[in-house]
């Protein structure tokens, strides 16, 4: 096999790569770690207008990894990521067509970006190169980058879900997306629901390709090692001190909406208020690092949450207790390891999700003698293979609030019977079998 060439919206900087905060660097370690590879995007970094045209990305080679990034203008900026790829697809692919908000100028940049990242990686590239293009930032790449020449084997990969054609279609220009996508040899998807949709809507298009299921998974072996290396931790000791004893529910997400954080508060209050036992006798820890902070509907989540979080704190506390532990900002990855392993509760309630790797995560650092309970929203891509966690509708306030009584008071032995019946998924799916499936593929294409 060539070269692998990844790319993806953002390259991680060295500090990201050296303590990758999970998603995508995590779960592409394994397929870099092979063979000589490119990764190549964003940099991160932003320009003014005059500096862009002689842009020429730059590079940096670490062992057997190229990375090569570009930075991007501030109105490429807007357009691109925080407008077109954050505020319309994002929230068109999460199934809420609502919150879409679009314009034809920010269409306009979304596709001159995409333009804009093939010339700039064509000089870069091998023909025995294999491609791989990640998510919803870069649709149309496959297209630009046959626009350009390139020849090579094309795969993309959907991380978030595809949503049914209805609602898709609601977006201007959508079938142009769906006729862009003919340019990929292979197109990955997270779920059977996500490529069912996917492809019902290339055939309504008339497009010949088809996408496939990839599911996604972590690394559990290692996750698992660093949440049992982590209990003697100096910050994990710290926690469950300050517990006293008392059983913990922990969250931990991107604060995004389709997280369903706000429907999760208001189930923790409903189980407050209809198990008032509980009162006082647990700690719920929600880990909730601020994301996408620039764009609108973010921030406006934000102070959503901190106002509930402060209302049933100083509703439902007391002197001596707070029943929401919030907190913005993120926990380095070895910490949050240990934070899993402690809690006994792990609340998982998407509203919807691609896949969602805390529920694998929580799974792969449990004790095995004594493991804890993951309450998990039906509508995470990860469910469908997870159907031994507590299964809930997250919009349903009081089927969290049932869930958490039955996780709080749930026996040992069926805690042990679940958790064993969750674990042979976590460790067959993983990150390197998902890449190691996808690339595969990709080098069928290349053979013929
Ligand atoms: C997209 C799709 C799909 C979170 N807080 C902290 C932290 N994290 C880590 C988690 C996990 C990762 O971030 C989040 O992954 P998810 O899968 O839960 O969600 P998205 O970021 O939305 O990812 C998703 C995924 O892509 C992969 O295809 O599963 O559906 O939306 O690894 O642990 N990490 C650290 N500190 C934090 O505070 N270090």
């Amino acid at each position: 096999m060539g070269r692998l060439v990844v790319v993806s919206n953002r390259v991680p900087s060295s500090s990201d790569r050296q303590q990758p905060a999970g998603g995508l660097a995590v779960a592409l370690q394994d397929a870099l770690s092979h063979g000589e590879a490119l990764w190549f995007g964003w940099s991160g970094q932003q320009i003014a207008e005059a500096e862009a045209s002689n842009r020429k990305p730059s590079e940096e080679t670490v062992d057997n990894v190229t990375y090569a990034t570009i930075d991007l203008t501030h109105a490429e900026f807007d357009g691109f990521y925080q407008k077109y790829s954050n505020g319309i697809l994002w929230p068109l692919c999460h199934y809420r067509a609502g919150l879409m908000d679009y314009s034809r100028k920010d269409r306009e940049v979304y596709l001159t970006v995409n333009h804009l990242f093939a010339q700039q990686l064509r000089p870069l590239l091998r023909p025995d190169d294999i491609i791989w293009v990640h998510d919803y930032h870069l649709f149309p790449l496959g297209q630009a980058l046959r626009d350009v020449g390139i020849t090579n084997p094309i795969g993309f990969f959907l991380h978030i879900p595809f949503p049914p054609w209805s609602l898709m279609k609601a977006l201007p220009g959508a079938e142009r997306l769906m006729h862009s996508l003919e340019s990929y040899d292979v197109i990955g998807l997270q779920t059977e629901d996500d490529a069912r949709n996917m492809n019902d809507g290339l055939e309504q298009c008339g497009v010949q390709t088809r996408g496939q299921v990839f599911p996604i998974g972590i690394d559990p072996a290692s996750f698992a090692a660093q949440a049992k290396a982590c209990e003697d931790d100096f910050d994990v000791q710290r926690l469950q001190q300050s517990l006293r004893g008392r059983p913990l529910v922990i969250g931990v997400d991107r604060l995004d909406y389709s997280k369903g954080i706000p429907e999760r508060f208001h189930g923790y209050e409903a189980f407050l208020k209809r198990f008032p036992e509980h009162k006082g006798k647990v700690m719920y820890l929600q880990i909730a690092p601020v994301s996408r902070g620039t764009v609108e509907e973010y921030r406006r989540l934000k102070q959503d949450l901190d106002e509930t979080a402060g209302r049933i704190n100083g509703m439902y506390g007391d002197f001596d207790w707070t029943p929401i532990r919030y907190i913005t900002h993120p926990v380095p990855r070895h910490l949050l390891a240990g934070f899993y392993r402690l809690a006994d509760v792990a609340l998982v309630t998407p509203l919807r999700d691609g896949m969602n790797l805390v529920a694998k995560e929580y799974v792969a650092a449990q004790d095995e003698e004594d493991p804890g309970v993951l309450i998990l929203s039906h509508f995470a891509g990860a469910a469908p293979e997870m159907e031994d966690a507590l299964l809930v509708n997250p919009h349903d306030a009081d089927e969290i609030a049932d869930a958490l009584h039955k996780a709080l008071t749930m026996t040992q032995s069926e805690r042990q019977e679940r958790w064993e019946r969750l674990k042979p998924d976590v460790w067959r799916v993983t990150a390197g079998s998902w890449a190691r499936d996808f690339i595969e593929q990709l080098v069928r294409v290349e053979r013929g």
